[in-house]
């Protein structure tokens, strides 16, 4: 096994679980789910009950399949990552556990373990709280070294941003709570992994944000993210597809989006995407129903579907893509991987890009940004909100 996908917190699991609904991503993939509340473990649809693991109070990691499960996982640390931060510190080692008990029952090769990625919300306590715990814990338990990314859901606060017009000082003041506790969270994660990519959920309507209803938001960043780090290996994971790809591998892709080596490189991730067939196309072989594809349509899409509010290509230090699409598109150049190098590199001077073909009927690109904290003006923004703590 040589990937690794934990979800920590509801947004970072329900993300995970999203990510497993591909057919074939489990042959090297492994999820793991970590939460203090069984009623959103028990929504997800592609994880495993013996991948859940319950964050309790009284008894640390708890697994999903230990008879008074229910009982020892009583649920939320409430918004309030200094509790689950607690918590994971008094249960030091508890994440090696669990991986024990995860290769031994697959009868793998913890050497094997190449990447980790790792998700979550850092509005709430939870995934904040033990997320850089369980990242530290990983690393510690691989035998040989390994890159961690990181997914990371920031908050809206577009109630904040409303200011005095808003009544509801509750919601306000969960807003405010949420961007303390994001800080808290970066601060936390960014010493443990090697990337963090950014979830902005202020790029959601608000009725969609406040409607938690975040299932077609959380389906795009899994697909986005699929395609950045495992881009064109994914293909190559269903051997019938007979892939060709370029030898760009992950580990340039990620490294890419690596920070100073001390602290986590940040990123952003848009995709583009567009049917290659017309639905005629599906029914008559050969040329009819062909869709006439260019990759600058699908670029400027991947840019203007970033995952970040006020995202901007021209801060960027650095960006990374995946062109993805039938053969066809290839031969007949509807494609090419140079304008995509040449439409990259009118932002930033680091430009890298891999490319795969693919049997569906879709092409598709998809970018990462890489930014340095500093230059992300929605965390500075954040990191004002949650100064207000205390005086809201
Ligand atoms: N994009 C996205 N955001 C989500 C999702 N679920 C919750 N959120 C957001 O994530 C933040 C809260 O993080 P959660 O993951 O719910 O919190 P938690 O880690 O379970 O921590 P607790 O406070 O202990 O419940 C809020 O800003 C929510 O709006 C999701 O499925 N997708
Ligand atoms: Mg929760």
């Amino acid at each position: 096994m040589q990937y690794l996908f934990v979800g920590a917190g509801q947004a970072g699991t329900q993300i995970v679980d999203q990510i497993f609904a591909h057919d074939n991503i489990d042959l090297r993939a492994e999820p793991l789910a970590f939460n203090s509340t069984i009623q959103d473990l028990e929504r997800l649809n592609n994880i495993p009950q013996d991948r859940w693991y319950g964050v309790s109070e009284s008894d640390g990691l708890v697994s999903g399949t230990v008879r008074g499960f229910e009982e020892q996982v009583t649920g939320g640390f409430g918004q309030t990552p200094t509790k689950a931060d607690r918590v994971m510190r008094r249960n030091e080692g508890e994440v090696h556990r669990v991986l024990d008990e995860v290769y031994e029952e697959l009868e793998a090769d913890p050497s094997t373990l190449q990447y980790a990625f790792v998700f979550l919300g850092l509005g709430g306590g939870t995934g904040c709280g033990i997320a850089p715990h369980i990242a530290r814990q990983i690393r510690s338990y691989a035998e040989s070294e390994m890159d961690i990314v990181s997914m990371a859901v920031l908050p809206n606060t577009k109630l904040v941003n409303q200011g005095a017009q808003v009544d509801d000082d509750a919601a306000l003041d969960n807003q405010i709570q949420q961007c303390e506790n994001a800080v808290f969270g970066l601060d936390n994660l960014e010493d443990e992994v090697e990337s963090i990519m950014l979830v902005d959920n202020q790029r959601l309507a608000l009725d969609v944000a406040e409607g938690n209803e975040y299932s077609e938001y959380n389906r795009y960043v899994a697909d986005a993210f699929l395609d950045i780090v495992l881009g064109a290996e994914r293909e190559r994971t269903d051997v019938q597809l007979d892939v060709q790809m370029q030898d760009v591998d992950l580990q340039d892709l990620i490294r890419f989006i690596d920070g100073d080596g001390f602290r986590a490189g940040y990123a952003t991730v848009g995709r583009g995407v567009r049917q290659t067939e017309s639905l005629l196309g599906y029914l008559l072989p050969g040329s009819i129903g062909r869709q006439p594809i260019q990759e600058t349509g699908l670029i400027a899409d991947s840019i203007d579907k970033q995952t970040l509010d006020g995202f901007s290509p021209n801060d960027a230090t650095s960006a990374v893509a995946v062109a993805q699409a039938p053969g066809w598109c290839w031969d007949d150049k509807s494609i090419a991987l140079g304008s995509v190098y040449d439409e990259l590199g009118y932002y930033c001077a680091n430009v890298n890009a891999g490319w795969a073909v693919t049997k569906r009927n879709l092409a598709s690109v998809t970018t990462a940004f890489g930014f340095d904290r500093e230059d992300i003006d929605r965390i500075a923004e954040i990191e004002r909100i949650a100064e207000r703590e205390g005086q809201a």
